[in-house]
């Protein structure tokens, strides 16, 4: 049919806006690709970071909330106890900064050396137990441990533990 335009095919113009279009797509797809490694990471370091948390609590969980020999003596680790091999209660943990991190046991976690575990111990209000008191001056303590990767604040979690003594 001379004179009218061939349907079948695409013009110029046509091509490089699918070209564009194309570009734009693919150039999204990979945003959205390194932006999801970058959530994943976090995710794992997260992960890492519950369980070096939880490490701190199980190595914590059956200690004495005081020391047993020496009882209202010191708060933090007593004279005779220089390193974290000699902590026998809780409060001996106060200040406590471990980097690398160690595990439930003790032990040194070399592997994950970019983590820090962080501890502090306060006694809190009998009536609040938000309300940090002197040390010594309640039967309740609690537990604050941080954990830190390169520095920077992953988690936090607190718990509250109390000494139960004759009054
Ligand atoms: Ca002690
Ligand atoms: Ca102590």
């Amino acid at each position: 049919m001379p004179g009218r335009r061939y349907q079948g095919g695409f013009s110029l113009i046509e091509v490089l806006i699918a070209i564009i279009l194309i570009g734009i797509a693919i150039a999204s797809l990979v945003a959205a690709n390194s932006s999801f490694t970058k959530t994943n990471a976090a995710g794992t370091n997260l992960s890492t970071a519950e369980f070096l948390l939880e490490q701190i609590r199980e190595l914590t969980v059956l200690l004495p909330v005081v020391d047993p020999l020496t009882e209202y003596d010191t708060f933090g680790p007593e004279a005779d106890e220089p390193t974290l091999a000699d902590y026998d209660d809780l409060d001996d943990f106060d200040g406590a900064v471990f980097s690398p991190p160690i595990s439930a046991d003790r032990a040194t976690l070399n592997n994950f050396a970019a983590f820090t575990q962080q501890v502090t111990v306060e006694n809190v209000s009998k009536t609040n137990f938000e309300q940090v008191v002197a040390d010594r001056s309640s039967y309740f303590v609690r537990v604050t441990v941080k954990v830190l990767f390169n520095s920077e604040e992953i988690i936090s979690a607190g718990w509250v533990r109390a000494w139960y003594a004759e009054q």
